[in-house]
């Protein structure tokens, strides 16, 4: 399946990997290049210089290109893009802000910058200020997330701008990504299914929460201040939601998620932990290699968009 973003990117299939915290180390992103999709480092809440560290690491496990998720409300953001520039990445993807403020110096040193939106308004605003491509990221996905579904987000997204879209939230295998393609993406970028993989450098625990979860598992909290974040439910979501309902403020409530996602991806500790993880995490039912995951969603996709109905 060649688009433009298997042509923009240099990859062999249109499927980029999320760049999810704490989760979208080297391991994962070198397994998910080598297996002829875009690999991604997360920046997340790290220091520039543990993300050069992991660049470093994952050059060394991968001669396919690979990108770096710079997550825009990181109070490292300043450093970790510029360690991108120096370090010679060639894509970025930037996740909760507007990355307006790097684009020119990204330009200037040939990355390929795709901005993850979760609005039509700040897909135009991002292709005004010279992004190359989209996510268009429904409210699906795990982790910080927006308002609109896949569904309705994804086709906006497409006749708003010219760039190639990519579809994020809610897909995990050659059905959604098919979906995503008659919607109009020319990609999908997936988070959830690479979590329960065995090249991700997460806690057994965690990966079973998710092989183990049903359709409604899900939770959002942070949705009374502003900063909703989807999780598989528990301890800390009951916690969360309940205090949430009594009013309590961001503030008051940060104990709750302070540290909270290492915990969960490194120790396992999936009650009171925070298990990001998408809708889709309920169909998710077994641990497989990247290189599966991604051969089995190229081959059912394609499947599916040449059958005759
Ligand atoms: O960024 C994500 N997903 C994330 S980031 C993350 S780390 C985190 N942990 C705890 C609390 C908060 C963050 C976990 N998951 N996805 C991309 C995404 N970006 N989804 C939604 C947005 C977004 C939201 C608002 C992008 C832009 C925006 O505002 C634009 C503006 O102009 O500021």
């Amino acid at each position: 399946m060649k688009t433009r973003v298997t042509e923009l990117l240099g990859i062999e299939y249109p499927i980029i990997q999320g760049g999810m915290a704490w989760v979208a180390e080297q391991h994962l992103a070198a397994a998910v290049a080598n297996a002829g999709g875009l690999g991604l480092l997360g920046g997340a809440n790290a220091p520039g210089e543990v993300v050069r560290d992991m660049i470093r690491k994952c050059r060394e496990m991968t001669q396919k290109p690979f990108g770096v998720n710079v997550m825009l409300m990181s109070p490292y953001a300043d450093d970790v893009a510029k360690v991108v520039i120096e370090e010679g990445i060639k894509v970025v993807t930037t996740g909760a802000g507007n990355p307006a403020k790097y684009m020119d110096a990204w330009k200037a040193a040939g990355i390929k910058v795709i901005p993850v939106v979760a609005s039509v308004a700040h897909a135009k605003l991002m292709q005004k200020a010279g992004a190359d491509a989209i996510v268009a990221e429904g409210t699906e996905s795990g982790g910080h997330i927006g308002e609109a579904t896949t569904m309705t987000l994804v086709p906006q997204v497409v006749d708003a701008v010219d760039i190639p879209v990519i579809a994020a939230g809610g897909i995990a295998d050659g059905r959604g990504m098919a979906a995503a393609f008659m919607l109009g993406a020319e990609g999908v970028q997936i988070g959830t299914r690479f979590v329960a993989s065995t090249e991700a450098q997460v806690h057994d625990a965690y990966k079973e929460r998710i092989v183990a979860s049903k359709d409604i598992d899900s939770a959002v909290t942070g949705r009374s201040h502003g900063h909703p974040v989807r999780c598989l439910r528990n301890q800390m979501t009951r916690e969360y939601v309940k205090l949430e309902a009594e009013g309590k403020t961001m503030e008051e409530l940060e104990y709750l998620t302070l540290g909270s996602l290492r915990k969960a991806v490194q120790e396992g500790d999936v009650q009171k932990g925070t298990v990001m993880a998408g809708q889709i995490a309920g169909m998710i039912h077994d641990i497989k290699s990247c290189q599966e995951i991604i051969t089995e969603l190229n081959r059912d996709c394609e499947a599916l968009l040449h059958k005759q109905w």
